[in-house]
């Protein structure tokens, strides 16, 4: 009997699970640009053209192969503009009784898929090192789950990085070594760009004229869009960036809006590459002498560690993930984050790129955005919507558990073991950005005063019943103990005055 295979637009891969169980020979895929997907945020401009694109291409190449596809595009006029909508409309048209669908990584679209008058068989998703099980068993029983306990096992069971059942280099983890602040000149010239083709092209017409009200720009795309552009993508980074990606890891610098980072994670998340063969062209690179340890260890720790932890996580924790709050934070987003005008450099800086490219590497996301969302006291939920409609790589499994979790702390210290919280000294320590900033990161009250500064101590205050038990962040409340009296009520009565111009609208 006919069935319907759904291929959504982050699972372009030619090995899903839901490909691997159908018949070629008579089940037909199923693809579908739609409205829903496209609007339940507001996602960047960027992002749903190299969605819809890569999908066209992907649709394409599984035709090419010997399968059956219907594929709707956005401005069809039978486009039931929903994935729920264009199943029944499919099943309708084909005779097919039932749909054999790879598990979606959200929660929103798994409970619509569940929910459906559909027959759906709904399979793992298993294009990752760990299977959600295989996370649970390591959950089960912990008191806390650390990242760094959870990477050493998937170091294990892929064998990247071993010599036996040791650690290459004897040590498991090269962070410390990765903490150089900015560098003066940067070697790398970014990601490979790589000119849009005619159905690209297509797309990019069609998505300028059904989001202009996006967020975000649409000029100078130069995303890859298939498996074969993406290998280029990735082989260019291991040639020309690798060797350095460790050192720079955390540097930011105004000029420069990738230094030696992969700009990978949209074609991973959407499946146009998978994350063992991108650790294997690392570990290569480091075999071949190419690339030192601490920039290989830090990057396959990001992908096996970090991506498959978080993932872990977001199913762990449940469909209410998104709404923990653990902090009661229930400011606003301002409308900085939206491009409106602010004096703050590194902010202003951050937003602009993702606003140009669908992209910030992680310390602009962790350290700028989310350190200050976090610091005013921002509500995550709004926090959350934002990082998931502003980059290209945000898919709800792995941005929520980043967002709500290690940025903002809202779960309550799952993720974290303490908020990322910092002054104004850590962006100026690791980026140039202070240096042409409106505000003076070395005063500490007063108008001019960097405004992590003042917040920081708000912070900390706020929710000094909640922190000052935590031995990782005593040292902070020690020297806040050590000030004066005087000034710390300065700090804190500046910090009142720069949050109800916040609140106010004023451009700070
Ligand atoms: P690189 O720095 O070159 O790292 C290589 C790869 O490691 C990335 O491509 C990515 O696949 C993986 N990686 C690195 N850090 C993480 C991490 N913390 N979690 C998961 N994977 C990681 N990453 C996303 O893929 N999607 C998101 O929606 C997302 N939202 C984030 C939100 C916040 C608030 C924060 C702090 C981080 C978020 N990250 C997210 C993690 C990280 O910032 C991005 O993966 C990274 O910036 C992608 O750029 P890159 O490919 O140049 O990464
Ligand atoms: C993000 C996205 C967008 C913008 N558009 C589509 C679409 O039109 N069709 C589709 O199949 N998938 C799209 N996606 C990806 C889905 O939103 C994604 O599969 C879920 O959020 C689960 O990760
Ligand atoms: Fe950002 Fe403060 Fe530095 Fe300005 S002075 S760039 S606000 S950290």
């Amino acid at each position: 009997m006919v069935k319907l295979v759904l291929v959504l637009g982050d699972q372009l891969s030619a090995y899903l699970s839901a490909l691997r169980a159908a018949n070629k020979a008579e089940d037909i895929v199923v693809m579908a640009e739609v409205e829903a997907e496209a609007t339940y945020v507001k996602h960047h401009p960027k992002k749903i053209a190299f969605i819809f694109a890569a999908m066209r291409k992907f649709a394409r190449a599984l035709e090419a192969d010997g399968w059956s596809v219907r594929y709707t595009q956005l401005d069809d006029t039978q486009n039931a503009g929903s994935i729920i909508g264009e199943l029944l409309r499919r099943m309708e048209e084909t005779g097919a009784k039932e749909v054999l669908a790879t598990s979606p990584g959200e929660w929103r679209l798994i409970e619509a898929l569940e929910d459906a008058p559909l027959k759906i068989q709904m399979l793992e998703d298993d294009r990752f090192i760990a299977s959600l099980q295989e996370f649970e068993a390591w959950a089960e029983g912990r008191k806390a789950l650390r990242m760094e306990y959870f990477y050493r096992d998937m170091r294990r069971k892929t064998g990247l990085l071993m010599d036996g059942d040791k650690p290459v280099g004897e040590k498991w983890n090269f962070d410390h070594e990765n903490r150089k602040a900015a560098p003066k000149d940067v070697s790398y010239s970014g990601p490979l760009p790589f000119e849009p083709d005619a159905i690209t092209r297509d797309v990019l017409a069609l998505v300028e004229a059904s989001f202009a009200d996006h967020f975000g720009t649409l000029d100078g795309f130069n995303f890859a869009t298939t498996r074969d552009d993406a290998l280029k993508a990735l082989d260019h980074f291991i040639t020309h960036a690798l060797p350095r990606f460790g050192d720079f890891q955390d540097a930011m610098l105004t000029e420069n809006k990738f230094l030696y980072h992969a700009v990978i994670s949209p074609y991973l998340n959407a499946g146009l590459l998978g994350p063992l063969e991108i650790c294997q062209a690392a570990e290569a690179a480091y075999n071949d002498g190419h690339a030192p340890i601490n920039a290989v260890e830090g990057f396959i720790r990001q992908i096996i560690g970090w991506r498959e932890y978080v993932r872990g996580i977001y199913f762990l924790e449940g469909p209410n993930y998104t709404s923990r709050n653990a902090l009661d934070h229930t400011r606003a987003l301002p409308a900085l984050y939206w491009g409106g005008e602010t004096k703050m450099h590194c902010l202003s800086k951050a937003v602009a790129q993702t606003r140009e490219e669908a992209y910030a590497h992680h310390i602009q996301r962790l350290m700028v955005t989310g350190n200050f969302a976090l610091l005013a006291g921002i509500d995550p939920e709004q926090v959350h919507q934002w990082y998931l409609e502003v980059y290209a790589d945000a898919f709800e499994w792995v941005e929520a558990p980043n967002t709500i979790g290690m940025s903002q702390f809202a779960d309550g210290g799952i993720i974290a073991s303490k908020p990322y919280v910092s002054s104004g000294a850590y962006i100026n320590r690791m980026s140039n950005y202070c240096k042409s900033c409106a505000y003076s990161v070395k005063e500490k009250t007063g108008e001019n005063a960097c405004p992590f500064n003042l917040l920081y101590w708000d912070f900390l205050i706020r929710h000094e019943d909640r922190f000052a038990n935590n031995t990782r962040m005593g040292n902070m409340y020690r020297t806040w103990n050590r000030m004066h009296e005087d000034h710390r009520a300065t700090v804190l009565a500046d910090a009142a005055i720069f949050l109800e111009k916040l609140d106010a609208g004023e451009a700070v």
